[in-house]
């Protein structure tokens, strides 16, 4: 219990974030990303993970409470705090550790949150719950009762143009819709399967709705993990016809994955989780990716990127491991005990690094500076902008492959606006150097 009261203190504290790389909350776990743009803003509903201690767990997961998170710029993020704790559930156990997938909508002026949790009197493995509030970031109250007639995970809610509401939920071979009533806290009519979807584990249902289209989206378990795969179709309530996966599963042995779609300026994004930090697939962290349709308004493959989205501040370090191409080098992670710290590694000579969007135009940049190792003889970094050469930095032994020491260089070149780098070594034969990080002051 000590664990857990010491990590909600720690939450509590809401703050800002620059994180254009993903993921891109770093400071806690969090999974189950619902995105939903408000009035202009983009806000994050995500699950949260903890460590689970002993009489935690739940499923292997241990989840007591949701945070929301807001953005304007894709690059920073705001941490607004706690928003309903597993002890502020009237129904709920509190002490179960399960508060899965939520959802928040809004309908009117008012918001509404969907969370799913382990009910008190133990009538089902999760029930479904709705919390309101008049600001999407809360506080919110949440309701005396869960929703009745339904059972199940990860609830999601479409608002139709007609103003229905229809709430999509449940995880297993089968995956419910059911309107929801005038009050959006109870629901209308009965619960009906969502027919004609592939078979096998499914859950996370995530619906949205363009150019008249109804896209359901889902974690599809085919055989070993999920993917993210889709189904469209006319009608909100189905039938779908199924039309293949978004993102594929993970490769490293990780179980889930989980996301939301959302277009904001202009842009479609997709939100999903990963266990990039913890290196444990109960402790996730969320990451989001740009997404594109093609001219017949299907969604586009995509690969899971390191590089995420955003406009990179010149002030911030860049974590150069986050790349967008790599070429003949690796990543690991620099100790376990910091958890969020990678190196480049593996790097010999003709390798090479890219790292897109960098925002040059706040200030004038006169060095560049790299946290570099190397146990050998080092080797050259090259600094190309534009395909342009612009400064080239020689590394030499540090001392060892833990030794870390910061290198420099001048730039004499006027650097301006968004721009792409590359790094390409060089050097001998051996193995040349370790990069932590690349700074521009
Ligand atoms: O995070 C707990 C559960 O794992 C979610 O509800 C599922 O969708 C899966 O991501």
């Amino acid at each position: 219990m000590k664990r857990y009261k010491t990590l909600l203190v720690f939450a509590l504290l809401a703050g800002s974030l620059a994180n254009a790389q993903n993921p891109i909350v770093t400071h806690m776990y969090t999974a189950d990303p619902t995105a939903r743009v408000f009035d202009g803003k983009l806000y994050v509903y995500p699950s949260t993970d903890i460590r689970c201690e002993e009489g935690f767990a739940d499923n292997g997961f241990c989840m007591p409470y949701y945070h929301v998170f807001s953005t304007e710029n894709m690059t920073t993020w705001k941490d607004h705090g706690l928003i309903i704790d597993q002890t502020d559930v009237p129904w709920g156990n509190p002490k179960g550790f399960g508060m899965w997938a939520p959802d928040c909508v809004k309908k009117g002026d008012t918001y509404y949150y969907y969370f799913p949790a382990p009910p008190a009197d133990k009538s089902s493995f999760r029930r479904i719950g709705v919390a309101t509030s008049k600001s999407p970031t809360g506080p919110f109250s949440v309701e005396k009762n869960y929703i009745k007639g339904i059972e199940g995970i990860d609830p999601n809610v479409l608002v139709d143009d007609d103003g229905k509401a229809y709430m999509y939920y449940g995880g297993g071979e089968n995956l419910f819709v059911v309107e929801l009533a005038q009050d959006m806290k109870s629901i209308k009519g009965k619960p009906q399967k969502i027919e004609t979807l592939p078979g096998k584990y499914k859950e996370g249902s995530f619906v949205f709705k363009k150019d008249g289209t109804y896209y359901f989206t889902f974690p599809h378990a085919p055989g070993g993990s999920e993917e993210i795969a889709y189904a469209t179709g006319t009608n909100p309530k189905g039938p779908f016809t199924y039309q293949g996966v978004i993102l594929d599963r993970w490769k490293d042995g990780a179980w889930t994955n989980h996301h939301s779609i959302v277009a904001f300026k202009k842009q479609w994004y997709i939100f999903y989780h990963h266990h990039d930090i913890s290196n444990d697939q109960h402790l996730r962290s969320m990451r989001v990716d740009s997404l594109f349709f093609n001219k017949k308004g299907l969604i586009q493959h995509k690969t899971a990127t390191l590089r995420g989205v955003g406009l990179h501040p010149i002030d911030q370090p860049i974590q150069i491991d986050r790349y967008t191409t790599s070429k003949n080098l690796k990543i690991s992670r620099i100790k376990e005990s910091n958890e969020v710290n990678w190196q480049l590694d593996y790097i010999k000579s003709g390798s090479e690094v890219s790292y897109n969007a960098v925002d040059f135009s706040s200030k004038k940049v006169k060095n560049v500076t790299y946290k570099v190792s190397s146990g050998t003889q080092g080797g050259l970094i090259k600094l190309y902008i534009n395909n342009q050469l612009i400064t080239t930095t020689q590394v030499h032994n540090t001392g060892g492959w833990n030794n870390w020491q910061e290198v420099s260089s001048p730039i004499s070149k006027k650097i301006k606006g968004v721009q792409n780098i590359k790094l390409v070594f060089e050097g001998g034969t051996n193995y040349l150097l370790n990069i932590d990080w690349v700074k521009f002051n």
